[in-house]
């Protein structure tokens, strides 16, 4: 059956569109807009068009799961034609989202009304791509050059009352949506010419003798498209929107889309897509498995750790309830909070009002037996196994029963903390990254132990608070930071054999990295993990510490920092590293960039291959989760795992031997039978 049905109001046709769960534009929803659209056409009695989603949404955008295959005719190019030279005014009737080529389908209509809380957006840049259904020349005649640059090249979608406010969309529609569409359908009936945005020129004619909209724009994003394609793919068929008719700038657009879609970056935002998604589903949980209640959180710690981890909560509307041994570390944790809501507000990303809700949840305290209310609690003091199980065993005492109790530690091993309680099952890792409220990555891990019910409630509430959630098993450092280690390892090695931090880190910035290692241990804090002992001195890093040289912090660091954080190759750590490596008698050498790469990407394709092989995670794309949301890999190169099979595993493998690494077995495996980690 077709999932596009027609019936008639009066003598308005109604197109609705049944396609669960997003009425994505596959194929037989393709054939069923133009069957439609004939019927239109072919039926005197039919006056207007009313195109609308049944369910949650209006087009969200192609089908991505038929890319990568021969499609079949009509395609969506076709498609949008077909509506816009319909002889009867179609009307886009939009509610939920109108994505990608669901927006190409509504702007081919001839008007489009939307419910208020519509989102109207073309995201096709995120998956590496751009419009590709005429959504680059019409969405600048319609919504203007600068909307559609801003639309086009970040994906981000706009609110149904801007699009109203910019003329993107006629009308807001309140109450019935497919009433007030044929209502609206029947008000325009007559009027004709037929406005049809292909032939507009009014909001793109200014721009033709002035350019300084694309350079300014180019300018301004270029931090933020470093790396990537199709943004600037998506720029430049706009800027065709505006030199050239209609008829030839689809003719760019379809160039640039053909050239994005058989690229590597779409094929690895397109795979990290769905590996996203991927990871929301956990092995070997019973069907049916219900999330226990997640309506009161407990904190342990108010630190930079535990206050970023409340305000995911409190920002989501859920209570919470902190925990601090002092009053001054509690006043000073809760400080912190409420002046990064007060930024928050101060920049315009939430209100005030929503500033002082979401501190109006949060209730501060010294006493861990006020815990005893809440359904999940989080400890996130420091990392020391003995201080955690003491607080386990504490909890095991407050918490009420089926409470979860979860730890935050980042290498620790959770069996061993859930043993200091007497409800194992109850206990769970979950380690966010820092800043917590801010960065997308959750590693939820699973102990021995864990319960079911409370992995599916980790998980639950991972999506509430916004957060990417990816399961991993319990061994040192869980995916990310285990993944971490070989590469610390073999950057510091280098740096005595004659690498120096800048061409290290300039190796993993140009590879896409937002910084290199070295970058990233003066931001962290070069003193993380430091024995304390400044006349023990054992390695650079001791010798850096030893130096007061912790980081930015200090201004100082693997690198000098000015007083603006700006950083400058240092004399003194050359000194340093020079003193070692007489030491240790290394001798000094040229080091290629590719000894970089193999000596510092490989070796974390191997561990992940070992994590794998361990089942430390569930699948390959998850650590590819992982990296992107926890690390800042480039999602252009779709995660490690990806990447490597991009690279090709033999390399990767006869890259590692000839550096005298022990190759994991499942890499070599992989390699020798021609298979691949992601597919
Ligand atoms: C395009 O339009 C190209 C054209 O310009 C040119 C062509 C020539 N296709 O995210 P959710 C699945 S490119 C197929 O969990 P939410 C998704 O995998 C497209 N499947 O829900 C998941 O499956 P499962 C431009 C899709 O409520 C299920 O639907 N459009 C598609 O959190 C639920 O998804 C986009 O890029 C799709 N297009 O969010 C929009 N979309 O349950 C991409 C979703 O098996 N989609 N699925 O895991 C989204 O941004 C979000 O899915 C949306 C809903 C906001 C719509």
């Amino acid at each position: 059956m077709s999932p596009i049905s027609t019936k008639k109001h009066g003598d308005v046709l109604v197109v609705t569109s049944n396609n669960p769960p997003v009425n994505a534009l596959g194929h037989a929803v393709r054939e069923g807009l133009v069957a439609a659209i004939e019927e239109a056409d072919g039926d005197d009695e039919v006056k207007a068009v009313v195109i609308i989603g049944e369910g949650q949404t209006f087009f969200a955008g192609a089908d991505i799961t038929e890319f990568g295959r021969a499609m079949q005719n009509p395609m969506l190019p076709q498609v949008v034609d077909i509506i816009e030279n319909c002889t009867k005014p179609v009307v886009s009737a939009i509610h939920g989202t109108a994505l990608g080529g669901g927006l190409e389908v509504a702007l081919a209509s001839h008007y489009r009304v939307a419910v208020a809380s519509a989102k109207l957006g073309v995201p096709e840049v995120k998956l590496g791509l751009l419009p590709g259904a005429g959504g680059t020349q019409r969405l600048p005649r319609v919504a203007g050059v600068q909307k559609a640059l801003e639309m086009a090249a970040t994906g981000n979608p706009i609110g149904a009352k801007e699009a109203y406010e910019i003329g993107l969309v006629d009308r807001l529609i309140e109450g019935d949506l497919e009433q007030h569409a044929v209502a609206f359908a029947e008000e325009v009936r007559e009027i004709r010419p037929l406005p049809k945005s292909s032939e507009r020129q009014d909001k793109v004619e200014p721009y033709r003798t002035d350019r300084s909209v694309f350079t300014d724009f180019r300018k301004a994003n270029e931090r933020k498209f470093r790396g990537f394609e199709a943004p600037y793919a998506n720029i430049q068929a706009i800027e065709a929107a505006v030199d050239k008719p209609y008829a030839e700038g689809v003719l760019t657009e379809r160039q640039l889309f053909l050239q994005l879609m058989t690229g590597t970056q779409a094929r690895a935002q397109q795979y990290f897509f769905f590996a996203e998604r991927r990871a929301a589903k956990i092995d070997g949980i019973p069907e049916g498995t219900q999330p226990r209640m997640g309506k009161r959180i407990g904190v342990i710690g108010a630190g930079t750790m535990g206050g970023g981890i409340s305000m995911n909560f409190l920002s989501a509307g859920i209570p919470v309830t902190i925990v601090e041994m002092a009053q001054d570390a509690l006043d000073r944790g809760t400080g912190v909070m409420r002046g990064n809501y007060e930024a928050s507000a101060a920049k315009g990303r939430i209100s005030p009002g929503q500033a002082q809700a979401a501190m109006g949840l949060l209730t501060p305290t010294l006493k861990l037996d006020d815990l005893a209310d809440c359904d999940l609690i989080i400890e996130a003091v420091f990392e020391n196994m003995d201080v955690k199980k003491d607080i386990f065993a504490k909890l095991d005492k407050i918490a009420k029963p089926g409470a979860i109790l979860a730890s935050n530690t980042s290498y620790l091993n959770i069996d061993e903390i859930a043993a200091a309680t007497s409800r194992p099952e109850d206990v769970v890792g979950l380690h966010f990254f820092s800043p917590a409220n801010v960065m997308k990555l959750l590693e939820i891990v699973r102990g021995a132990k864990t319960a079911p019910d409370v992995l599916v409630t980790a998980m639950a509430l991972a999506k509430r608070i916004r957060k990417v959630a990816v399961v991993a098993g319990v061994c040192h450092g869980f995916i990310g930071n285990r993944m971490l280690m070989p590469r610390q390892v073999e950057a510091t090695k280098l740096l005595l054999e004659g690498a120096t931090p800048e061409q290290i880190d300039r190796v993993h910035v140009g590879f896409g990295m937002p910084m290199g290692p070295f970058q990233m241990a003066d931001l962290a804090g070069v003193d993380i993990g430091w024995h304390r002992d400044p006349s023990r001195i054992e390695n650079v890093r001791d010798a850096l510490c030893a130096a007061d040289r912790w980081g930015q912090k200090k201004g100082a660091g693997f690198y000098d920092y000015d007083e603006r954080r700006n950083p400058t190759p240092s004399p003194v750590v050359e000194k340093i590293i020079e003193e070692f490596r007489v030491k240790e008698g290394v001798e000094k050498r040229e080091i290629g960039n590719d000894e970089i790469v193999e000596r510092t990407l490989y070796t974390m394709v191997n561990e992940g291959a070992r994590i794998l092989e361990e089942g430390m995670a569930q699948r390959a794309s998850d650590i590819d989760v992982v990296w992107v949301y926890g690390y800042g890999w480039p999602v252009y190169r779709g995660g490690p795992m990806f990447w490597a099979d991009t690279e090709g595993l033999d390399k990767i493998v006869a890259g590692l031997e000839r550096r005298g690494f022990e190759v994991a077995k499942l890499l070599r495996e992989k390699a020798e039978a021609g298979e691949k980690f992601t597919r």
